[in-house]
C-alpha cells in the first residue's frame, strides 16, 4: 500500500458505499442488507469507543459490581451485547438473532422483523479485555427462507448457507473484515471521520504461512493427529524453517494476523474439551466463511467446517483454519488415524 498517497486520498471508499455498490450489482435488491449492516457497523463503532476508553469509564470488572459513585457497572460484553441487539432489532432487518451472551435466541417482535438472522459474539476474547489486549466482534448473517413464524432452526444451518460474515477487531486501529461471499475486504475506523474506509481489498491469505498459532498448554491433552502436526511445525523433517508461534488468545486478533500473514489457527479437542472450545455459530462458521473467501480453508478435524449442521445455538467443535496448504497437512494427519 502507498501510505503517502493514501495520506491525501479523496475519494473514499467507505463501507457502505462499497456494499451500495455491490447492490447496485443485484437490480431485484431492496436495500435490506445495506440497512442491516449499517446497524452492525453502528454497534461496532460504539464497542470500539467503549473499548477505547474501558479503563477510563471504569467498564472493565464485573458485571454487577458498584463503582465510586454508587452506579451499578456494566461489564463491557454486556454492555456490547445490549447495544447489537437493539441495533439489530431496531434496523427492522432481522427476525432471529443468537448472541454469545444469551442462552436462548432472540426473537423479534413482528412489527420489527426482516428477512435476516444474525448470530454474533459481540464480544470476543473477554479474557483479554482488562488487559487492553485485542478484542473483536464476530457476526454471521443467514436469510429467513420462508414467512412462518421464526424459530431457533432457522439458524441451525449449515455455515454454507450463510449470505454473509466478518469481525471487526478492537486492536491498535479498529478494523471490520467482511464477506458477502464475493472475497473479503477489509476497512479501517477512521476515527477523525467516524467512517470505516476500505483499506484492504480483497484479501487472500498466502497459501502457505510460517505461524501456527494455538494453546499450547492443553498439549498433553490433545488428539495424536494434533499433537503430531505441531511437532512438525517445530522440528520439521522436510528441511523446511520451523513455524513460528503466535498466540494472542483472542480468537479476531489471531484469526487476523493469520488471514493476513498466513499459516494456521488451531482450536482442537482436548480430553477435557472433546468438542474443542469455540462455537460452532458464531466463531467457528463466520471465521470459517472468511478463510475460504480468502482462499484458504477450514477443517473440524472430521470435515469442511462449513458443512457442519448445527444441533444447538451454543454448540462447540474443534477448528484448525488457515492458508491452504497447511490446512492440507493437517487433513492428511486425520486421514492416516
Ligand atoms: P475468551 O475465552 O477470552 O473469550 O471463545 C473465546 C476465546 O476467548 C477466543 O476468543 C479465544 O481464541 C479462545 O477463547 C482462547 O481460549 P484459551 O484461553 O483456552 O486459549
Amino acid at each position: 500500500m502507498d501510505h503517502a498517497a493514501d495520506a491525501h486520498r479523496t475519494d473514499l471508499m467507505t463501507i457502505t458505499r462499497f456494499v451500495l455498490n455491490e447492490q447496485s450489482k443485484y437490480p431485484e435488491s431492496r436495500g435490506d442488507f445495506t440497512i442491516l449492516l449499517s446497524h452492525i457497523v453502528l454497534g461496532c463503532k460504539f464497542v470500539c469507543s467503549a473499548v477505547n476508553k474501558a479503563g477510563l469509564a471504569k467498564l472493565i470488572g464485573l458485571a454487577g459490581e458498584t463503582n465510586i459513585q454508587g452506579e451499578e457497572q456494566k461489564k463491557l460484553d454486556v454492555l456490547s451485547n445490549d447495544v447489537f441487539v437493539k441495533a439489530l432489532v431496531s434496523s427492522g432487518r432481522t427476525s432471529v438473532l443468537v448472541s454469545e451472551e444469551d442462552e436462548e435466541a432472540t426473537f423479534v417482535e413482528p412489527s420489527k422483523r426482516g428477512k435476516y438472522c444474525v448470530v454474533f459474539d459481540p464480544l470476543d476474547g473477554s479474557s483479554n479485555i482488562d488487559c487492553g489486549v485485542s478484542i473483536g466482534t464476530i457476526f454471521g448473517i443467514y436469510t429467513l427462507d420462508h414467512t412462518d413464524e421464526p424459530t431457533t432452526e432457522d439458524v441451525l444451518k449449515p455455515g454454507n448457507e450463510m449470505v454473509a460474515a466478518g469481525y471487526c477487531m478492537y486492536g491498535s486501529s479498529c478494523m471490520l473484515v467482511l464477506s458477502t461471499g464475493t472475497g473479503v475486504h477489509g476497512f479501517t475506523l477512521d476515527p477523525s471521520l467516524g467512517e470505516f474506509i476500505l483499506t484492504h481489498p480483497d484479501i487472500k491469505i498466502p497459501n502457505k504461512g510460517n505461524i501456527y498459532s494455538v494453546n499450547e498448554g492443553n498439549a498433553q491433552n490433545w488428539d495424536g493427529p494434533t499433537t503430531k502436526y505441531v511437532e512438525k511445525c517445530k522440528f520439521p523433517k522436510d528441511g523446511s524453517p520451523a513455524k513460528s508461534l503466535r498466540y494472542v488468545g483472542s480468537m479476531v486478533a489471531d484469526v487476523h494476523r493469520t488471514l493476513l500473514y498466513g499459516g494456521i489457527f488451531l482450536y482442537p479437542a482436548d480430553k477435557k474439551s472433546p468438542n474443542g472450545k469455540l462455537r460452532v455459530l458464531y466463531e467457528v462458521f463466520p471465521m470459517s466463511f472468511l478463510m475460504e473467501q480468502a482462499g484458504g480453508q477450514a477443517f473440524t478435524g472430521k470435515k469442511r467446517a462449513l458443512d457442519l449442521v448445527p444441533e444447538k445455538i451454543h454448540e462447540r467443535s474443534p477448528i484448525f483454519l488457515g492458508s491452504y496448504d497447511d490446512v492440507e497437512e493437517i487433513k492428511a494427519l486425520y486421514a492416516e488415524e
